[in-house]
């Protein structure tokens, strides 16, 4: 994951400049009030106008979209007619707010660090962090360092090229690693905020799919991920780890050293939990959320490990086989998808 939620993007969206005040306010309450039904509610009125075809007239004609309220109706209004939004001017106006804001664009950096740093350290600008590293933990230090670059988008071909030598160092590994890129690379997207990459091997399996080996799971999904940064790393892909945990990496990496720095997350799942892995973190979020609610309609509870079939009591069945993505759109008789086809 970016970590940090970005707005809706369209190449000609004729309601661009709608969706950037409320993608600013969705950030100030993300970040400054920490409301996140606010954040949400921001969001997902943005996202409904993103997808809007023509030029919105009045806040009457908005609020018929579903996701857009009274409140932000009137919004829209005010902003139609002077062209400004005099809550955004207050929020502008507001040095800690600012502060905060900025603050929270460093990879590591959450709300509550960054209000912190702002309150208790007089912290206002990435200079006066520099000059206090000492405040910062690993990743937030690398985060720092790597400011610039990481909110440089990447290109598709670059991140083709950095698939391309993910597949040839992991398979070298072991030629039965599977590897797939997801987010939106997946989703066909020209440029990606980082790299999302899920790694599976036929030897995990999830404990309740039968496949025991004795081996408590963690321990081998902990190996299969560990030889996979290592090898990276001596590859000089992987540039710096921001965390590690049995499942998950996050870190750095660089194409070659006239290229920015980029994010990378590897993950790794259990070889039967793959396909709803893959469905999961392709996204967009707002597709996964509307196909988690139509499943819930069928009768199906979905989310990024597995599908399964909800009773009459509410309570969850065993997990579905799956072994590919149309699977689960089958179960649920949701038409199929291509990824280019999710990008709400
Ligand atoms: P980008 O990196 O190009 O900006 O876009 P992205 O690839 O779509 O976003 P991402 O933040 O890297 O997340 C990758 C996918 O993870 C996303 O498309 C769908 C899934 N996902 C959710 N919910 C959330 C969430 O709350 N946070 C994050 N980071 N990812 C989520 O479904
Ligand atoms: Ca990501
Ligand atoms: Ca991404």
């Amino acid at each position: 994951m970016s970590g940090k939620r970005k707005a809706p993007s369209s190449d000609d969206n004729p309601n661009a400049d709608i969706c950037d005040f409320l993608t600013e306010l969705a950030d100030y309450e993300r970040n400054v009030s920490r409301n996140i039904h606010k954040y949400n509610a921001y969001r997902n009125a943005a996202a409904a106008i993103a997808k809007h075809p023509t030029r919105i007239k009045s806040g009457t004609e908005a609020k018929e979209l579903k996701g857009v309220g009274t409140k932000i109706g009137d919004k829209i209004d005010e902003i139609l007619k002077t062209g400004k939004l005099e809550k955004i001017e207050k929020i502008r106006a507001d040095d800690t707010n600012v502060a905060i804001n900025l603050l929270t664009r460093v990879s590591g950096i959450g709300p509550a660090k960054a209000r912190q740093l702002v309150e208790e350290y007089k912290i206002t600008s990435l200079d006066d962090l520099r000059k206090q590293e000492n405040l910062l933990n690993h990743h937030q230090r690398i985060g720092l360092k790597h400011f610039d670059d990481f909110e440089k988008r990447i290109s598709r071909e670059e991140i083709e090229e950095i698939e391309a030598l993910l597949k040839k160092h992991i398979t070298a590994i072991d030629p039965e690693y599977i590897v797939t890129i997801c987010g939106s690379y997946r989703r066909g997207a020209k440029t990606s905020g980082d790299v999302d990459t899920l790694v599976t091997h036929p030897s995990y399996v999830s404990q309740d799919s039968g496949g025991g080996t004795g081996k408590k799971n963690n321990e081998v999904s902990k190996r299969l991920l560990n030889r996979v940064v290592e090898r990276l790393r001596t590859k000089h892909l992987i540039t710096d780890t921001l965390s590690q945990g049995d499942t998950k990496f996050m870190g750095v990496c660089q194409l070659s050293s006239d290229l920015p720095y980029r994010r990378l997350d590897i993950r790794v799942l259990p070889h039967d939990q793959y396909f709803c892995g893959i469905l999961y973190f392709t996204g967009s979020d707002l597709f996964n959320k509307n196909m988690r609610a139509h499943a819930l309609q069928e009768g199906f509870t979905l989310n990024e490990y597995c599908i399964r079939p909800v009773g009459t009591t509410g309570v969850p069945g065993e997990p579905l086989a799956v072994s590919s993505e149309e699977d689960i759109f089958d179960y649920i008789n949701y038409s199929f998808k291509e990824p280019h086809e999710r990008n709400l």
